[in-house]
């Protein structure tokens, strides 16, 4: 492609810094053609993509795509940070040095673009005029059309979110090639794929695949890796796989926004996207912020405020379905632009299905074929039990899609955050929730945040595996320096948010849930609420403060008492073993701060004590809350 070419494919007021990245990667990749997208661009393309069989139709205004069959999640193997700097080495980021990695991707993206188009997608990680704006701006080039569709959706796409940069300079430069994904060798030794953020450059790297958080380049790898490598270097801010949600008291037009962390698999988009309970929908509404990301600053006036930096929901198809999530089934209707990839799919009506959905697959298999295109109905016996979807397959909206979403979801001041909490996914010990009343302590629990997995084999049931702030395949470098910036911008807060940890996987002894879930979650938010207000005393116990049984609105949820003891027990044995579980846990990481150790030490010290450590509701010295 010719100077004249490139410089008529990219608009005449693209800044030169663009225009130089975009000819500098089209050199390497070496695309038939180029083009600039925008937002408005959407209806031409998935015109364009229903024609070459990209995107199937799926019933009004929605899409369907299957991707290629190895191509179907991220890979955490494949994934590196790499920087100039071998101190960001941490135990989860695969470092690398950004020399050696660019070096390596920049030889597997050579020419590997021929034939295909290279869209340029200039797009916005933030609201616009937040003041995080400069960290938010960024330019991906992909050569894969439906990457392109998927990012129209999830961030704000257009050269006008570019055109105002106060340093026409600063902006993440970020390349997608997918590769042959015939040939790469995926989860062999052979394996070709390298997904490299390289952090210190604010460049990303990405080549072989095409699937979600490989490919869309802006959610992953610039809104958490990069962003999060941003916010300690500038020592402005966090970038955290969190949810935001706000809690509308109707009655008395309380207003309070939480954000926190869930290991994958522990519902984040399903609480996210909550309606109060039925019984207490005339007093409460629930408003959507975001459901994956979260930036989070502190304000002059000493406030941590946060928004969602994402503009659309990426969420897993699997189990979603009208009492799990029923937000998400409103928000995935008819022309709702939702584009589905690797859910079931029926040839002649056009439906899609996953497992969950409805509690039987269609009992009419004619024209359903499975994730990978193959008919159902000619399945061999011996395949009859194989899931019709991929257990990750999803959906794609954008926020506007969202009937509950907040008014001010796209406030550049975003809200000011109540409540951070962190949620476990385990079968004992965590009870429903227990609030965290100091900072250090609870930066602390999000660095012991975890979900049980499943060791049965290894005779390591109930242990967790951690996912330190639910941010573990996201660190972008020494985690113990990670710690240390969370406390420095916790630090500065004047008015603290309230930690809490949250629980909705207790069994019984019969191994069914102690706890509903879904839309009852609501319940343990409006304590936590009550309690930072005052309304609620608690009981204070080692691990923090739990509801007193009757602080619990258990309104219309019928439920027996002692079913609700058990929720808020705590087990003091049990967390006696947990507690070295997080000895080990922690001194993994270098240079961890003397202040997380000492949490650390206070909650082992405290479950020790013979007896609860005070009376109900008083506080302890060393426990004082610092708010
Ligand atoms: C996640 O896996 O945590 C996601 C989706 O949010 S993606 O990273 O795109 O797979
Ligand atoms: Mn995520």
């Amino acid at each position: 492609m010719t100077g004249e070419n490139l410089a008529d494919a990219i608009e005449a007021n693209t800044n030169t810094h663009i225009r130089a990245f975009v000819a500098e990667w089209a050199a390497i990749t070496l695309p038939d053609r180029i083009e600039v997208v925008n937002a408005a661009d959407d209806a031409r393309l998935i015109r364009e993509a229903l024609d070459d069989g990209t995107l199937l139709p799926a019933g009004a205004g929605r899409y369907y795509s299957r991707s290629h069959v190895t191509d179907t999640a991220r890979s955490e193997e494949r994934t590196v940070v790499a920087t100039a700097d071998p101190a960001d080495r941490g135990v989860y980021n695969n470092w690398r040095l950004a020399s050696e990695v660019k070096h390596e991707v920049t030889e597997r993206m050579r020419g590997a673009s021929r034939g295909k188009t290279m869209y340029v997608v200039p797009y916005l990680m933030s609201p616009p005029g937040t003041p995080l704006e400069a960290y938010a701006a960024g330019v991906e080039l992909t050569d894969d059309r439906n990457v392109v569709l998927q990012m129209i959706r999830m961030a704000r796409v257009g050269m006008e979110y570019l055109s105002g940069l106060a340093d026409p300079s600063m902006f993440v430069r970020g390349v997608h090639v997918t590769g042959d994904l015939d040939t790469l060798g995926q989860g062999t030794a052979a394996d070709q794929r390298l997904f490299a953020t390289i952090a210190d450059e604010r460049t990303i790297l990405h080549f072989g695949s095409a699937y979600g958080g490989n490919a869309l380049l802006g959610k992953i790898a610039h809104g958490l890796r990069l962003a999060s490598y941003d916010g300690r270097r500038s020592g402005k801010f966090l970038a955290e796989q969190y949810l935001v949600l706000g809690i509308v008291d109707c009655e008395t037009g309380e207003r309070r926004h939480v954000c926190g962390g869930f290991p994958s698999a522990s519902g984040k988009t399903n609480l996210a996207m909550t309606l109060p309970p039925e019984a207490l929908s005339d007093r409460y509404r629930v408003e959507f912020y975001g459901d994956d990301i979260a930036w989070l600053w502190v304000d002059e006036q000493g406030q941590l405020r946060g928004f969602n930096p994402e503009n659309g929901v990426f969420g897993v198809a699997k189990d979603t379905n009208t009492a799990t999530n029923p937000t998400a089934m409103a928000a995935i209707g008819e022309g709702s632009g939702a584009i589905f990839t690797n859910t079931a799919y029926n040839e002649l009506s056009h439906d899609v299905w996953w497992e969950g959905l409805t509690p039987e697959p269609p009992a009419d298999t004619e024209g359903w074929l499975d994730w990978t295109g193959a008919p159902i109905a000619e399945r061999s016996l011996a395949d009859t039990n194989l899931p019709w979807a991929h257990p990750n397959s999803r959906f794609t909206i954008s926020l506007d899609q969202v009937p509950n979403i907040a008014a001010d979801v796209h406030a550049p001041e975003g809200v000011v955050i109540d409540a951070v909490i962190y949620g476990g996914r385990t079968r004992d010990r965590e009870p429903l929730v227990r609030a965290i009343t100091d900072a250090a302590e609870g930066v602390y629990d999000g660095l012991t945040l975890g979900a049980e997995a499943t060791f049965a084999a290894e005779g390591l049931d109930g242990q967790l595996r951690y996912d330190p702030m639910s941010m573990r395949p996201f660190m972008s470098y020494a985690e113990g320096d990670y710690a240390a910036h969370w406390l420095e911008i916790i630090g500065r807060v004047t008015e603290q948010p309230i930690f809490a940890h949250v629980n909705w996987f207790q069994r019984d002894e019969h191994g069914g849930y102690l706890w509903p879930g879904y839309r009852e979650n609501l319940r343990a938010l409006l304590w936590l609420s009550d309690y930072r207000e005052g309304r609620a005393t608690g009981r204070r116990t080692a691990v923090g403060v739990v509801p007193h049984p009757d602080e619990l609105d258990l309104t219309g949820l019928p439920i027996e008492e002692a079913r609700v003891e058990q929720l808020l027990h705590i087990d003091t044995a049990r967390w006696q073993e947990e507690i070295a579980h997080r000895a080990t846990h922690l001194e993994q990481f270098v240079r961890m701060p003397g202040e997380i150790w000492t949490a650390h030490a206070r909650v082992a010290a405290a479950l020790n004590e013979p007896s609860p450590a005070s009376p109900p509701g008083a506080e302890a010295p060393d426990r004082q809350a610092n708010r």
